[in-house]
């Protein structure tokens, strides 16, 4: 099959003279997460993740590929903060590893706290703000061991994390972000068996997000308290569904694709009720739910991270659900993902439609991967320089068409461990030689700091 890949010669990372992507105050950042490029497993403390014992298990990941190294990031932060620094970034978006941080009997790690802590001094001694995510998928094994998020008692235990957390970190964070795609934790995790824990039954997909909504809603309020002030949002995964078929099913279809896929998360945290329609994709899964669950999870938010990636087309089962067709001769990433900016515009536009009460919006991760290699010292990823334009030009419209976007970060700022697809998949802007750990700007990361670097010197020659 004939696949379009859509690269401009000459380019540039250069928004329209319109463009909100010109305001000083809308921020740009790179993201990366915790297990994806920390490496040192077993340093320190450290306890064993659900990660960590998934990627070990044979057959898991592409190539047996582990976070045990990664991109040694626990090592070499300090050079790894300088090169945020050197794109200009105005913020960057972490994870803490909740099993480098507390002990199993919850008591605290003070040789892993003092990594995040030095990490986000010297953030901010860069002028960067700081966007820290509590659980970026890594759950301490031990808490896997007694039911993982299918045990309730794991949503008290994140809450006690959080708590130690905003202690401990209080003032060095610009928004705290309790979870990182619940979506995939609960579907991924525990419905199909893909991520980590490998659990496959949708009845525990549907508790496990359960729990993981309610912990989110129990660290909101610790949050605030020791930390009054920093932002306090959730990021969520988001997916837009179109239909090729042409019955009035497969319409319902590209509806209960984005239920499960959008809904889902957003329906609880925005209107403390999950989506009925679920239950009928779903029938007989409700989770259990006690009093005053959903008025937790329902806390309002400061912000709402939103992370897109592409579009699906489905089309009806037959029965009550549906199924994915992939569409032929579209634009496609390293991942098989589909680039289709106009889609990340059309849900922003749907959400700020659909939910009165949506809080002001970050785009926490958007980005592709690629099979870049180093060739005489640059890395060229036109597709990637050309993916960052399209979709910083839907937010634009996004936003002049009235959605409070603030931010966008790009992911990620190092190629990385993509998780089941291990090393093989690279999403940075800067490439890592896993074996030597050499990183080599890619071409968009020296377009990001060319932009950035216009950005602050307009903005200074007109104050
Ligand atoms: O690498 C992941 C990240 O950890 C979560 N969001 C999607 C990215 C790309 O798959």
């Amino acid at each position: 099959m004939a696949v379009d890949v859509c690269v401009a010669p000459n380019q540039s990372l250069s928004p329209p003279a319109d463009s909100v992507l010109w305001h000083q105050d809308f921020l740009l950042g790179a993201a990366t997460a915790a297990y994806q490029i920390e490496g040192a497993a077993a340093e320190d403390g450290r306890l064993a993740s659900i990660w960590d014992t998934f990627s070990a298990t044979p057959g898991k990941t592409l190539a047996g590929d582990t976070g045990a190294i990664a991109c040694d990031h626990y090592h070499r932060w300090e050079e790894d903060v300088a090169l945020l620094a050197s794109l200009k970034v105005d913020a960057y978006r972490l994870s803490i590893a909740w099993s480098r941080v507390m002990t199993a009997d919850g008591q605290p790690n003070p040789l892993g706290i003092a990594f995040y802590r030095k990490l986000l001094q010297a953030l901010r001694a860069h002028g960067m703000k700081t966007f820290v995510t509590l659980y970026h998928w890594d759950l301490p094994q031990h808490l896997e061991d007694q039911g993982g998020w299918v045990n309730r008692e794991t949503a008290y235990r994140f809450a006690e994390y959080a708590d130690l957390m905003s202690r401990e970190l209080a003032g060095l964070v610009d928004a705290w972000a309790t979870l990182n795609e619940p979506w995939c934790s609960a579907y991924l995790g525990y419905g199909n068996g893909h991520h980590a824990p490998g659990k496959a039954q949708l009845g525990l997909a549907t508790q496990a997000m359960h729990h993981l909504l309610l912990g989110h809603g129990m660290a909101v309020a610790r949050l605030r308290a020791n930390d009054p002030a920093a932002q306090v949002g959730i990021v969520a995964n988001v997916g837009h569904a179109t239909t090729t078929g042409a019955t009035v099913a497969d319409q319902r279809a590209a509806f209960l694709f984005e239920i499960q896929n959008n809904q889902w998360v957003l329906d609880p945290l925005l209107k403390k009720t999950y989506p009925a329609a679920l239950w009928e994709l779903w029938p007989g899964t409700e989770p259990v739910i006690h009093d005053g669950d959903m008025a937790l999870i329902g806390t309002p938010l400061d912000y709402l991270g939103i992370n897109y990636y592409f579009r699906s087309n489905v089309i009806s089962d037959g029965q009550h659900g549906y199924t994915e067709v992939a569409l032929e001769g579209v634009e496609r990433t390293q991942m098989g993902w589909e680039v289709y900016p106009d889609g990340l515009r059309h849900l922003l536009v749907g959400f700020r439609r659909d939910y009165p009460n949506l809080p002001p919006i970050y785009i926490t991760e958007n980005g592709m991967a690629s099979d870049d290699h180093v060739v005489d010292g640059m890395v060229e990823d036109s597709q990637r320089i050309s993916f960052f334009n399209r979709h910083l030009a839907a937010v634009d419209q996004a936003v002049k068409a009235g959605v409070d976007v603030r931010g966008y970060f790009i992911w990620s700022l190092l190629d990385n461990f993509e998780w089941a697809f291990g090393y093989e998949r690279r999403f940075g802007i800067v490439h890592v030689d896993y074996a030597t750990q050499r990183r080599t700007l890619k071409r968009s990361a020296h377009l990001v700091r060319q932009f950035l670097t216009e950005r602050r010197s307009k903005s200074l020659s007109q104050a």
